[in-house]
């Protein structure tokens, strides 16, 4: 038996359930006991509504975990081994991963839309009944079962709670500067939200060379934290409007490159907006499903001549770019241990969501040890 934290419907509060059966691995899988989990936005979208959730589901796509049990047929890792969970598994084989966009393996994307593994079934059961498993991991349970090419194996003495974060939050903020845009040395970029995410995003910048980083975000702490992980200047959201002050510090031009890192109809419409003539608007933030992207065709996109581009997963090959981030983090150029403002229980992870609402934490990581 396990201890999971489980989403049972819309906007309810996680229930924490101590009765979790998780099977053995199948063809393919790997049971892990795990020994961290962040706490991401896009866990909190999945309980208020912005993301679809097949109820009853075990939350939490964040996590590092260490190999029990490996099912038939698993090569690449054996009991023992400390692995960054993928919540994107790359096939290696579809038409996206041959052509070196495995963060939209078709496989991946169908384990994602079922609620289960990459076969659309799950291997935990809660009161009898099948629990669905967040991104093909349901990191917020003591043990898990996710695919193998869903594990990426990381050095045994790595901090298990920046292993988790590499999982998800670092590899799309640092992947969205590093691969999904384009950035020249000197470049002017703006990042809205600067959270677990939006932090990665301006790291990512300051290491692809940019020469300005504005960051925008309504809450002082964070860019305070902004200018820690590389920020040359801030913008407070709710006290001046950031599409003018952006077009103010780059002779009304706009941003070379601009970010979305929320998930808001209104800070997609500034990113789109302080982008210059040319340059690239990056949405990384998952909005509500109706959410839209709008402008004049001509005098927006023709004569502009911008790039909006989407990002999934910083656009990363999980298996290159794990290993890159750590060696990043060991030589110090990429900071992770200041991302986690707080190490919590399974237990607490309600108190993580509502601390999320406000703003006031960079990441909540949960500590399984
Ligand atoms: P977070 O809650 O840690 O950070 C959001 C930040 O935005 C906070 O610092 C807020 O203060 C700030 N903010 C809120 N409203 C405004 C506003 N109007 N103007 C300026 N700042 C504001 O979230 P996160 O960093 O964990 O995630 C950010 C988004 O990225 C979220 O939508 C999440 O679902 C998404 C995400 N996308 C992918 C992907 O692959 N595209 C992966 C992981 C997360
Ligand atoms: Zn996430």
């Amino acid at each position: 038996m396990a201890k999971a934290a489980v989403l049972t419907g819309l906007n309810e509060p996680l229930v924490i359930r101590t009765d979790v059966e998780v099977e053995a691995p199948r063809n393919g899988e790997v049971k892990l006991r795990m020994s961290a989990s962040g706490v991401c936005h896009s866990d909190l979208s999945m309980q208020n509504g912005t993301m679809m959730a097949a109820c009853p589901i075990v939350l939490g796509h964040e996590g590092a975990g260490i190999v029990e049990e490996v099912g038939e047929g698993v090569t690449t890792v054996k009991p023992g081994d400390h692995v960054v969970i993928s919540w994107v598994p790359q096939c290696g084989d579809c038409f996206f991963c041959t052509r070196d966009q495995g963060y939209l393996c078709e496989n991946a994307n169908a384990a994602l839309a079922s609620g289960g593994l990459l076969d659309g079934t799950t291997r935990m059961t809660s009161e009898g009944k099948p629990l669905s498993q967040m991104a093909a991991s349901g990191t917020f349970s003591e043990v898990t079962i996710v695919p193998e090419i869903g594990c990426v194996k990381v050095p045994d003495d790595l901090d298990m709670r920046v292993a988790a974060l590499i999982g998800c939050g670092v590899l799309t903020g640092t992947g969205a500067a590093l691969n999904t845009a384009t950035i020249r040395k000197g470049d002017t970029v703006a990042v809205i939200g600067c959270g677990g995410v939006g932090l990665n995003v301006i790291q990512g910048a300051r290491i692809a060379g940019a020469g300005e980083i504005i960051a925008i975000d309504m809450n002082e702490t964070k860019l305070q934290m902004a200018k820690e992980f590389g920020a040359t200047a801030t913008i407070n959201a709710s006290q001046s409007e950031p599409v003018s002050q952006v077009m103010g510090m780059t002779s009304q031009r706009g941003a070379d490159v601009a970010f979305e890192v929320i998930g808001l109809q209104k800070t997609i419409d500034q990113t789109i907006t302080m982008t210059r003539r040319g340059g690239q608007a990056i949405l990384v933030g998952v909005p509500k499903m109706d959410a839209m992207v709008t402008l004049p065709a001509f005098f927006g996109l023709v004569l502009s001549e911008k790039t909006i581009k989407g990002c999934w997963y910083g656009s990363s090959n999980v298996q290159k770019d794990v290993p890159k981030l750590v060696e990043l983090y060991k030589s110090g150029e990429l900071k992770l241990d200041e991302l986690i403002s707080r190490t919590i229980t399974l237990e607490e992870v309600n108190e993580a969501f509502e601390a999320m609402k406000t703003g006031e934490v960079a990441r909540t990581v949960i500590s399984y040890t």
